[in-house]
């Protein structure tokens, strides 16, 4: 039985075994929490994301695939890359979004991940309603399996997201 929280707070800090991080499909970095998470984890995280790049995945990420790579200078061990759909773009299909979660939640387990922090994906420059990212992720981290996963860290970016995420998982 796992744990699944929400906290406010800067996903950069978290001691998980592994934070998520809300990506676009080149992997080499951007603003909000990619921006973020590669200031704090150092050039050595876009190394090896031109390495994924590289060997696993030639056109980019794919919306709602995820994969890992170590997570340098950061407290957590393993950062995993998730590109959430746009909804500027068109993409608003709730299905999209929910894979963001739960490939990143596969990907976590084959690394035996513990623990895992998330930020609120698609909710900032892809421009989802925060109150849909919170429902579409609390009910796809609550329906996932979690192998060997102890804990979800939900990691809201300031109040408002916060409450709202909270209302989610008290529903
Ligand atoms: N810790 C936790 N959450 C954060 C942090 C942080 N340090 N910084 C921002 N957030 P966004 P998206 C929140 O725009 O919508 C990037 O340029 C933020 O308040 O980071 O999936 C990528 O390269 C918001 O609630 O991600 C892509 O091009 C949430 O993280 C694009 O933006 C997601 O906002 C992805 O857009």
């Amino acid at each position: 039985m796992s744990i699944i929280e929400a906290v406010e707070g800067d996903i950069t800090t978290q001691r998980t075994d592994a934070i998520v991080n809300a990506a676009n499909a080149s992997l080499f970095g951007g603003g909000g929490v990619d921006g973020a998470i590669h200031a704090a984890a150092g050039a050595g995280l876009l190394e090896a994301c031109r390495q994924v790049r590289h060997r696993s995945w030639p056109a980019g990420l794919p919306v709602g695939e995820a994969v890992a790579t170590e997570g340098f200078d950061l407290p957590a061990r393993w950062v995993i890359h998730t590109v959430g759909p746009n909804a500027h773009r068109g993409q608003t299909d709730p299905a999209l979004l929910a894979s963001c979660f739960t490939r990143s939640l596969d990907v976590a387990a084959e690394l035996s991940a513990q623990s895992v922090a998330f930020p609120a994906v698609s909710a900032g420059a892809y421009g989802w309603a925060a109150d849909d990212v919170a429902r579409i992720a609390v009910q796809a981290v609550r329906e996932h399996p979690k192998p060997g996963i102890e804990l979800v860290r939900l990691v809201l970016f300031g109040p408002r997201l916060y409450q709202t995420f909270s209302a989610a998982l008290s529903g």
